[in-house]
């Protein structure tokens, strides 16, 4: 800790990249890596109308002294701003060593500071940034970390970490975002859908819809590409509206000569959160005259838990149009056992990462097993992702599971191959009519 209050002082912006290129040059000397943190106490504007501009001085002086004492003396740890700092670390071999540091401020700061005999709880927002991965002076990798600084702010977390703008195929996130805007209007955008089967009855039970984009300039975009980003630019509600009139639309011929046949689609953690949501898919339903329990929203486990009392009250009023729910990716995200008894879930849907070599990994058979076990013991059915081979699919009719979908039965395939796919597949389906059908 310093022994001189001054080195608690605000410093210039000149002196504090000096001192910070002087020990990056040295990093860069040694072939070691830096992690850079920009922490804001982001309460110090509440202490301040709480308490008085003096009592929110004396908050920060302490704040200091607390940040001196969490990290050893070999990093540096200079005041940047009224309530900034920039802290760091020397030596470090990866970002799990920045992550460590980060949850050692806060687990610190659980503890309150004393003020005036008041207990005061800091609350930060730390922005992280990679030396040399993320950039390669002083300047750049504190620009990286205040951008990063600025996200968690917006976001209301805790940390972030900074990360490039993922570039497609040399595309920036907003050139994609342009060319998304457009992808409805100019048809770009279909639905792939992949067949469902009931383990116990041997049928067909349902197909899931998946998102496909071919774009003139691009090519095909994979969801995994434009879905995040249609999440942070608000398009995702667009698409939504957009995928769940053509999925229900294709339910509507379907469901009608197949019965017991449902039509699952995705909903983003975005639209989860989104207060149009009930209205807008009570109206789809409407509109192609489906019955909610033709439907199964697929919501992903970490969606749920984001903010499982919100999630809950969205999801019961979802239940409440006769929509089925099933919980996707499960097993990857943290779900709290207390919440998945309340939620109105009527499936899990067990992670393909769990399926893939189930076969070959007793650990991985062990999880099935157990989520298996988990969601009968819930009244919950089961469906397994990514069924690549017929020994998977044995042994998960041996542990119980209820459903499965995979390579193995079909690929994503187009409305018309998937009419086709049931003409000719191994397994049947319940017709209602099966002149029609089965012929
Ligand atoms: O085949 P696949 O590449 O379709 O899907 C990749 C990821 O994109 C999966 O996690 C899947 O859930 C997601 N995804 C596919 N289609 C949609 C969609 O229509 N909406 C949302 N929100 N996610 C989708
Ligand atoms: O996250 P979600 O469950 O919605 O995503 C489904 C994803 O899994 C899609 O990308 C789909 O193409 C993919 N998928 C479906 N079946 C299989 C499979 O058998 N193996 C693999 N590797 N991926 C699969
Ligand atoms: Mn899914």
């Amino acid at each position: 800790m310093p022994e001189n209050r001054n080195e608690y002082a605000i410093r210039s912006r000149s002196s504090i990249l000096d001192q910070l290129g002087k020990e990056l040059l040295l990093s860069k000397d040694n072939n070691t890596s830096s992690g850079l943190l920009v922490l804001r106490v982001v309460s110090l504007h509440d202490v301040n109308i709480i308490h008085g501009y003096e009592n929110g001085d004396d908050f920060m002086s302490r704040f200091s002294l607390f940040i001196h004492e969490v990290f050893p003396k070999a990093d540096l740890i200079i005041r940047i701003g009224n309530n900034e700092f920039a802290i760091l670390l020397k030596d470090i071999l990866n970002k799990n060593h920045i992550l460590l540091a980060i949850n050692k401020i806060l687990r610190d700061l659980s503890n309150p500071f004393l003020i005036k005999n008041e207990q005061v709880y800091a609350k930060v927002s730390i922005g992280a940034a990679l030396f040399p991965d993320d950039a390669r002076d002083a300047e750049q990798l504190l620009i990286c970390a205040d951008t990063a600084l600025a996200k968690a702010v917006s976001e209301v977390k805790d940390y972030s970490f900074f990360s490039t703008q993922s570039i497609f195929k040399g595309y920036s996130n907003v050139e994609i975002s342009k060319e998304l805007d457009k992808a409805i209007d100019k048809f770009e955008l279909s639905l792939l859908y992949q067949p469902k089967i009931d383990l116990q009855k041997n049928e067909i039970c349902g197909a899931e819809c998946l998102m496909r984009w071919t774009n003139s300039m691009m090519g095909s975009v994979p969801p995994d590409v434009f879905i995040p980003i249609a999440e942070s630019t608000g398009q995702i509600m667009d698409l939504t509206v957009w995928s769940l009139n053509v999925a229900f639309k294709q339910a509507q011929q379907w469901c009608s000569k197949w019965s017991g046949f449902q039509i699952a689609v995705n909903l983003s953690a975005a639209i989860l959160y989104d207060p149009n949501i009930i209205q807008m898919i009570k109206s789809a339903l409407n509109m192609w005259s489906i019955e909610g329990d033709k439907v199964i929203l697929e919501v992903t486990e970490s969606a749920v838990m984001l903010e499982p009392e919100h999630s809950l009250e969205v999801l019961k009023n979802l239940t409440e149009l006769g929509l089925h729910l099933s919980i996707d990716d499960f097993g990857t995200g943290y779900s709290s056992l207390a919440y998945l008894k309340c939620l109105p879930v009527a499936e899990l849907k067990i992670d393909k990462s769990f399926i893939l070599d189930m076969n070959k990994n007793e650990d991985d058979k062990m999880i099935v097993r157990t989520i298996i076990e988990l969601a009968h013991n819930f009244k919950l059915s089961v469906i397994a992702e990514g069924v690549e081979n017929r020994e998977t699919m044995i042994a998960l009719e041996s542990l119980g599971c209820d459903k499965a979908q995979g390579y193995y039965i079909s690929r994503p395939v187009t409305d018309s191959d998937l009419n086709e796919f049931i003409q000719s597949s191994e397994w049947k389906i319940n017709t209602n009519d099966p002149a029609i059908d089965q012929s």
